[in-house]
């Protein structure tokens, strides 16, 4: 690995990494759980992730998933976790390149009991979406609006119940296999409900000053090597996963970009109508993590990709590509990397990142924006042309920023392209058929994060 640098040389060198090294701490988030001030605050808005991907089953179609509601602990009743009433859930797909979205998915959820005298979730054992032992439902309304037009293709749709546990729900597979629905004469599958988080990350080495537990001894504060630990396992998310026939999306054009909003019901004052605020926006993993500034986090996520040039320079100057070298000294990284886009700096990531790769997943005639781009014509998705369920966004994500690529054939060497945080694959299954995302863990066999290391005490 990375030669062991020589520590403490010099306490201005280190103030100024450490300066820096807090900074990161701030920002660079894995994936998208909790990554901005104000959505950390409103977790059943909070877009953790979302993916983009040819269905592995049928490759004339295409799923789209998104996911919310981070660190959703299973046992977490009697009140188990469920989507926002008063939030619209949204996909967005621009199918032109102009930045724009031509197609919306939109659902709506409404929360219903069956016996508002009980505080239970379920009052006996629960065989079926509509056993009246099921206290506590979710229903759900989907509309496509299409060129600005809307029409309702889903209504009353149920979501999958929490998996509370094994005498609750003795079938839980069979509750939630029964909760997919079928839309647009069976051309269309959807699903709600809570799965697996299929995202995987050492968010705890990650958020301690952008550790990677298997480079520990190449870390300008060393430690003793060890496994990455996924701090994701055992916690659930609310999925929200569509599939369609890839030619009702796309245009012409099989390339696609896609992200997913979420946005909070603002009631009209005075009896004018009802507004909604955009409060969180999700395409690429880990923009608005590693590249947008803490101070325009929000922003981001009340932004539209039309005016994602306000974003570019975290693009083309990042700031993980500053810190790498400073926490991994020994670790070149380059700091401009031309593709012909004119703009300077980091080239291949603004390429990477805001246009689609030419020959990819680059749409004709493309305005730079930061959307999850997929070429709907290739079998086999896999990060950045759109994004798989196993996608190891992480380890990608430090490597296309180390330069580790074919932009840049010269950082694509060891160590750049051997950069991991040494999780490399989700706790749980992911399915071979629709919706795709591994079961949920239940509250009563799933524990998140068994105890804790005991060397945390000495300290
Ligand atoms: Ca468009
Ligand atoms: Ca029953
Ligand atoms: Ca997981
Ligand atoms: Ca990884």
């Amino acid at each position: 690995m990375v030669q062991r640098r020589k520590l403490l040389k010099s306490i201005p060198a280190i103030g100024l990494a450490a300066g820096m090294a807090l900074t990161m701490t701030t920002q660079a988030k894995a994936s998208s759980h909790r990554e901005a001030p104000a959505i950390s605050e409103d977790p059943v808005a909070d877009l953790t992730d979302v993916y983009a991907f040819v269905s592995p089953d049928n490759a004339a179609a295409t799923t789209l998933v998104m996911n919310v509601n981070p660190f959703e602990e299973p046992a977490g009743g009697p009140n188990f976790h469920r989507f926002g009433d008063d939030v619209l859930y949204e996909f967005n797909i621009d199918n032109n390149g102009d930045a724009v979205a031509n197609i919306k998915y939109q659902f709506r959820f409404k929360t219903t009991y069956s016996n508002p005298a009980t505080f239970l979730y379920n009052t006996n054992q629960v065989t079926s979406l509509n056993d009246p032992d099921l206290n506590v439902r979710q229903t759900y309304t989907v509309t496509e609006v299409k060129e600005g037009v809307s029409k309702e293709i889903g209504t009353g749709v149920i979501v999958a119940p929490a998996n509370v546990g094994p005498r609750s729900m003795p079938n839980y597979r069979a509750l939630a296999d029964a909760a997919v629905g079928s839309l647009e004469n069976s051309t269309m599958k959807v699903f709600a409900g809570p799965r697996d988080d299929p995202f995987f990350a050492d968010l705890g080495a990650i958020f301690d000053l952008g550790g990677l537990r298997p480079l520990n001894q190449a870390h300008l504060i060393p430690l003793p090597t060890a496994p990455g630990r996924d701090y994701l396992a055992g916690f659930n998310v609310h999925s929200i996963v569509l599939q369609l026939p890839s030619s009702r999306i796309t245009n012409g054009d099989p390339v696609i970009g896609m992200w997913a909003t979420t946005s909070r019901r603002v009631p009209g004052v005075g009896g004018a109508a009802d507004t909604w605020k955009q409060v969180a926006r999700l395409g690429q993993p880990l923009v608005n993590e590693v590249i947008v500034p803490v101070g325009a986090k929000d922003l981001f996520n009340s932004s539209s990709p039309d005016k994602d040039l306000q974003f570019a320079k975290g693009v083309l100057e990042p700031e993980l590509g500053k810190l790498i070298p400073v926490l991994y000294p020994g670790v070149k990284v380059p700091t401009s990397v031309s593709t012909g886009l004119k703009l300077g700096g980091r080239e291949d990531l603004a390429t990477i990142f805001l246009t689609g790769i030419p020959g990819l997943n680059q749409p004709k005639g493309v305005k730079p924006s930061e959307q999850l781009r997929l070429n709907t014509s290739i079998a086999k998705s896999a990060f950045p042309n759109g994004r798989a369920l196993s996608d190891d966004v992480i380890d990608t994500a430090l490597q296309v920023v180390a330069g580790a690529t074919d932009f840049s054939k010269e950082f694509k060497v060891f160590p750049n392209n051997a950069l991991g945080d040494g999780v490399n694959f989700n706790d749980r299954e992911f399915l071979n058929r629709f919706p795709y995302v591994g079961w949920p863990g239940d509250g009563y066999n799933t524990y998140p994060q068994p105890g804790t290391d005991p060397t945390d005490n000495k300290r």
